[in-house]
This record gives C-alpha cells, structure tokens and sequence, in this order.
C-alpha cells in the first residue's frame, strides 16, 4: 500500500514519520511532482498540480476540519474524501468560544483596562438571559461548543440545515428558520460550513437582525462574513463587538481594518489546532477500515459540500 503526504501548511515530515510508523506495512511518502500512484492521500490544500496526477486514489484525508478546499479542487469522482472528525478539535473550539463569549458578557476586557489605569471599579452585573447565544452550524464541532455553553447556564439556541436534538439547546433547521433563530440571539458563533449556500450568510441584513448590541464570533471561515458589512454594524453600535478567527485573506493582511479595530479582537486562525498524533491515530483506523471494505465516518458528501 502506497500512502502519500501533500500539506502546504504544515511540516510534513513528522506527519509522513508518524504514519510510516503506525503503517508499517505501507510505504508512505511525502509528495513530489512526478510521484508514483498512491493509495491514499494525507492532504491539507494541495495544488491541483496534485489531484492532477493522483487520479487513483481510493481516499484522501483532509488533516483540518474544513474541507472547502478540497472540494474547490477538482478530484477524481471515484476518491473518497474524508475529513478529520474531532481529533482533540471540539474541545478547544469548546475553550475558545466559551472564553470569547464569558469576556464578553463579563467585561474583562473593561476590567483590564480600568486595572491599567489603576481605578479600582465595580460592573454592574449582567443578566445572563440578556445573553441568548446561537450557534450556527451543529455537526461536531458545533454541538460541542452549544453543550459547553448550556453549562454556563447561558441560554442556548441552535442553527442547522437538517433538524438536530441536543440537550439544553433550543435547536432550528432550515433555512426558513433563519431569520427567527438570528433574531432571538444576541451572541452569534459561527461554525458552518463553507459552501455556496453559506458564503457570504454574515451580512448586514443577518447580523443586523440579532438583538441590539450583538455580538459576532467567527471561527468558521473568513468568507461567511461580508467584512465591510460587520464593520458598518460596529460603527452603528448594532454590534457591541466581535471576536474573529478566520479571515478572507489568511494571514490578515498588514493595514486591514480588523488589525486595530477597537471592538474587534483577531486570533490567528487558531481556535481549534490539528492535533498531530491524534489526527494520524483516526487517519490510521480509517485507511485499514477503508482496505478492509468497512464503513468509515467523516465521509464528505460533495454534493452537500461537507
Ligand atoms: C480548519 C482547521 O479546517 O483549522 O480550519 O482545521
């Protein structure tokens, strides 16, 4: 069995090591054009250059959560694409959502700075259920950071395509259920998808229907939010703020707007890491599951997008 590694963000020598190691029985390698025909693929946004001339593959395993990329690429119909499910992901994008959300609805960042300047003051406190938040997007990632939330007894509501049970969260689906879910919310968190449906879905006309002096969490994809568009709300005072993850242009270009915006905190597209050991442990079971004819989970649907 022939394995080989295509990731252009990533050092892809530990990743290679690590799977030989795990795979003994395979012979993996890192890509090169002019390659001999691999088996399976271990991939983050390789160039076309790549699909190109691995049109045999029977899997190609996406070592990040979103697999928009991939599905930009064109790929031989027969390929499965598989994306990396949790991995050790959902519980810092549990951690980093629920701590953008508590420094929001706290007012630590208010606190730090009356602490700079040496006042010793007191907030009045806030009511929690001032603080509806709403979680778009509930596949792994999503239904973890709505459960986390539910634990600090914010009110929770959930946003997806098809209809979804969880526990705590008052759950909506379609798209027809839009426009009420984004209305009843005050604190947004953006976990979907990026597919043709979705880009561009953070603009004035969505953001501006939560409750006033919203607040806009991105960690999905830069290309839901029209950024122009978050930046009137926040001039308007619509929005109280937002805390972002992911941008258009990665990294955020030098002189971009969100760079010292004063409501806008900017993280370096770092909400959820890939985990490496963890990620190549479910890549392992899943190219013996795929050479063993069995089912796999993180299958992508190309038509759905995801
Ligand atoms: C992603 C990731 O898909 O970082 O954005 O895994």
């Amino acid at each position: 069995m022939h394995i080989t590694v295509c990731l252009s963000q990533q050092k892809p020598d530990p990743w290679q090591q690590g799977l030989q190691a795990a795979l003994p029985e395979a012979d993996v390698r890192i890509w090169q054009p002019g390659a001999p025909a691999a088996d399976h693929a271990v991939v983050w946004s390789p160039p076309q250059a790549f699909f190109d001339e691995q049109t045999q593959l029977k899997a190609v395993f996406n070592t990040g959560a979103g697999v928009d990329a991939l599905l930009a690429a064109r790929i031989a119909p027969g390929t499965r694409i598989v994306r990396l499910d949790d991995a050790g992901m959902s519980v810092q994008m549990a951690e980093y959502v629920c701590h953008a959300v508590i420094r929001h609805f706290r007012e630590f960042d208010a606190y730090e700075a009356d602490v700079k300047a040496g006042r010793w003051s007191y907030r009045k406190p806030r009511l929690r259920t001032d603080f509806p938040v709403g979680v778009m997007g509930l596949g792994v990632l999503g239904e973890r950071v709505a459960r986390a939330l539910t634990v600090f007894d914010f009110p929770v509501h959930g946003w997806s395509r098809t209809a979804k049970a969880i526990e705590g969260v008052v759950c909506h689906s379609g798209e027809d259920r839009l426009d009420g879910f984004l209305s009843q919310c005050r604190v947004l968190v953006n976990l979907l998808p990026l597919t043709p449906q979705t880009e561009n879905i953070l603009n004035r006309r969505t953001l501006g229907l939560l409750r006033p002096e919203g607040y806009l969490i991105n960690v999905a994809r830069g290309a839901h939010l029209v950024e122009d568009d978050l930046l009137v709300l926040l001039d308007s005072g619509h929005l109280a703020g937002a805390t972002l993850d992911v941008f258009r242009t990665e990294p955020l270009p030098a002189g971009h707007g969100f760079w010292n915006h004063p409501k806008i905190t900017v993280t370096p597209h770092t909400s959820a890491r890939t985990l490496r050991e963890e990620s190549i442990a479910q890549i392992v079971r899943k190219i013996r599951a795929v050479e063993r004819g069995e089912p796999i989970a993180g299958e992508v649907d190309r038509q759905r997008g995801y």
